[in-house]
Order: C-alpha cells, then sequence, then structure tokens
C-alpha cells in the first residue's frame, strides 16, 4: 500500500444525519417533480426506486434533446430517431459507498476486477433494466460512446438542471455541492417529457471559494508523488457548498487512490462491524 494512514474508524453507515428533508434542495434526484406521461412514470419508477435503495440516489429523467441543445458541439446521444427520448440519467452521493461494501463483502469475486466500482455499477444498473420491456440503450460515464468520446455527464446534469459545472470543471449540486458522481444514462425507446428544460438553481458559483486556485495548485503538482491525491481533494474541499455531503474518509481515498489492498481493507472492516 502507498499510503500509511490507517483506514477510518468511522462506519460509514446510512448517515442517518444526512438527510434530504430540511435540506435546501434535493432538486433532481427522483421522480416526484418530474414532468411525466403516466406510462412513462410506470415504466420508470420500479427502476428508479431499485437505483435509489441501491445507493445510486441521483437518479432522475430527462428529456435528450435538452442535453442537445444545451451541447451541440458534444456527442449526440442515441435517441431511436426520436427528436427526445426518455431518458434516466444515474448517479450517487456519498450514500453509495456502504452499498459497495456490502456488495464487495457478498461477492469478493468483484475485488479481482481491474475497476471493482465500475464493475459493481454496470452490474445494478444493468439488473434493474433486466425486466423492462421497452427497448433502451445504456450509455456509460466510464466508457467512451465510442472512438476516444465520452457522452460529458456534466454537461448533461446542467442541461436537466441539477448542477452548475464550477471553474473548477466539477459540476457543483445545490444540496450535494461538488460530492456527487454521475455514472451513466439509460435511454428507452419513448419520447422525453419535451417542453424546456427545468430552471436551474441560481449558481453558487459567484463565491470566493477559490476552486481555480486549487485547480491551479493541483496542476501544478507532481501527480507522481504520494501526495498528488490530496491536491485534487483540495479542489473539492475549496467549494463551499456541500460541506455535509462530503464523502466519508474511506471513500475519498478509494477514489482518487483506486488501491484494490484498500478497498479490500475497507471491505474487511465493514464486514467485522456488521457481525
Ligand atoms: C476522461 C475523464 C477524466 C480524465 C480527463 C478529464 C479531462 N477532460 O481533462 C481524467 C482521468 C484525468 C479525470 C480525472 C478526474 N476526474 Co474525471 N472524468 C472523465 C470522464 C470519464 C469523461 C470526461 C470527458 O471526456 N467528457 C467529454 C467532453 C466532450 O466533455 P466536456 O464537457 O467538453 O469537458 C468536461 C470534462 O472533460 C472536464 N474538463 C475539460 N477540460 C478540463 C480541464 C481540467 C483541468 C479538468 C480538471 C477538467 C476538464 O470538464 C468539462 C466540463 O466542464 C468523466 C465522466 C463523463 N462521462 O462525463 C469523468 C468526470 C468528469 N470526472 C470526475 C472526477 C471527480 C474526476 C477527478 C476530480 C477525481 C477522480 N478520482 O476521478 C479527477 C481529477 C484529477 C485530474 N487529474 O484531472 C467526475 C466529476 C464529478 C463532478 N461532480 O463533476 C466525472 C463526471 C466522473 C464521475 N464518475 O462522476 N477525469
Amino acid at each position: 500500500m502507498r499510503y500509511t494512514h490507517r483506514i477510518s474508524s468511522e462506519r460509514d453507515t446510512m448517515s442517518d444525519h444526512v438527510t434530504d428533508e430540511g435540506s435546501k434542495s434535493n432538486k433532481g434526484v427522483g421522480l416526484k417533480n418530474a414532468r411525466l406521461s403516466e406510462s412513462s412514470r410506470r415504466l420508470l419508477e420500479p427502476v428508479s426506486e431499485i437505483y435509489h435503495s441501491g445507493g445510486l440516489d441521483v437518479t432522475a429523467p430527462f428529456d435528450t434533446r435538452w442535453y442537445h441543445d444545451h451541447r451541440p458541439d458534444a456527442p449526440e446521444l442515441p435517441t431511436f430517431d426520436r427528436t427526445g427520448a426518455l431518458a434516466l440519467r444515474v448517479g450517487n452521493t456519498r450514500r453509495l459507498w456502504p452499498h459497495f461494501l456490502e456488495a464487495l463483502a457478498d461477492e469478493p469475486h468483484r475485488l479481482q476486477s481491474p475497476d471493482p466500482l465500475d464493475n459493481w455499477i454496470e452490474s445494478r444498473i444493468r439488473q434493474a433494466l433486466e425486466s423492462v420491456d421497452v427497448d433502451h440503450h445504456v450509455v456509460w460515464g466510464h466508457r467512451p460512446l465510442r472512438g476516444n468520446d465520452f457522452i460529458p455527464l456534466q454537461s448533461v446534469a446542467e442541461a436537466a438542471g441539477l448542477a452548475h459545472v464550477s471553474p473548477s470543471h466539477l459540476a457543483i449540486h445545490p444540496t450535494y455541492g461538488p460530492w456527487l458522481a454521475f455514472r451513466a444514462v439509460v435511454i428507452f425507446d419513448r419520447d422525453g417529457p419535451g417542453g424546456e428544460s427545468p430552471e436551474p438553481e441560481p449558481r453558487p458559483c459567484d463565491c470566493e471559494g477559490n476552486c481555480r486556485d486549487a485547480l491551479d495548485r493541483a496542476l501544478e503538482g507532481d501527480d507522481t508523488d504520494d501526495e498528488a491525491w490530496r491536491r485534487w481533494v483540495a479542489v473539492r474541499d475549496a467549494c463551499p457548498v456541500g460541506d455535509d455531503y462530503r464523502y466519508s474518509k474511506d471513500q475519498i481515498r478509494y477514489h482518487y487512490d483506486k488501491d484494490r489492498g484498500f478497498l479490500a481493507e475497507c471491505v474487511d472492516q465493514w464486514q467485522s462491524m456488521s457481525q
């Protein structure tokens, strides 16, 4: 293991203190406020419910046209030849972590995968779609759509009124700040909700957070030194929004370091604490 500090002793449960009740906004994280036809709601509800209950808690529908209007320069989403297709964007906050550890405890073979997190997320997302009888495509955040072209999921979030991309190039949600990740988009062979994209929250980025300075420090630093990951975490920490939703120490460490040995230790610790 490259780093010497110990695994956090905190057991990262579903964090009772972190609920959306009373928070400034949990906009864009579910179906509740989405404009959807009854049939689209019936289609998306069970899938969305599985994602939310499994830690993919920033999941909500959108219309592919909103993204295409917002980023005409970027790669296009598949749309089944519709002007605007019904789509679900799938993402998460810190709530993903305990579900991930639990899954690895149940299915330790996933630890052998080159990227256990992407591997598990793909299987979760696919599993929930098994009972869906409407044609669909899944576009993964971590896989290019074709060639080297990724779909910019931050722009999908922006087009759907969920987040703003900040000067640090991170998407900032009004409640979660930069502490959220985007995993995939599922596009269905159905018309989308149409109309204008939802009005975004006011941009939280006219602040003194100096995330741009933190980004410059990270970019100037030597990426091979053992402290490089801390400079990248500092870019997220520079944002004054979403402090309560900061990932746990272990989650941060794994996301920035991707050390599977460390991940295995987290799983062992999680198992011993849940016995
Ligand atoms: C390729 C990629 C990277 C590459 C290169 C990023 C780049 N363009 O410079 C690398 C591997 C370096 C990278 C690193 C990180 N990434 Co990255 N990355 C992606 C990925 C898979 C595709 C980005 C892309 O090509 N988009 C397509 C083009 C067309 O989009 P674009 O809008 O024109 O450009 C966007 C990005 O490319 C980025 N970008 C463009 N130029 C620059 C320049 C700098 C200096 C930076 C930092 C970013 C950046 O910001 C643009 C939006 O404003 C996305 C997931 C996705 N599919 O969106 C994650 C994603 C953008 N990354 C993410 C994160 C968190 C990181 C890291 C901070 C942490 C980490 N552990 O991965 C580090 C940062 C450290 C670093 N050294 O940069 C998150 C952002 C979450 C958020 N809240 O916004 C995403 C969305 C993945 C996720 N699972 O959520 N990433």
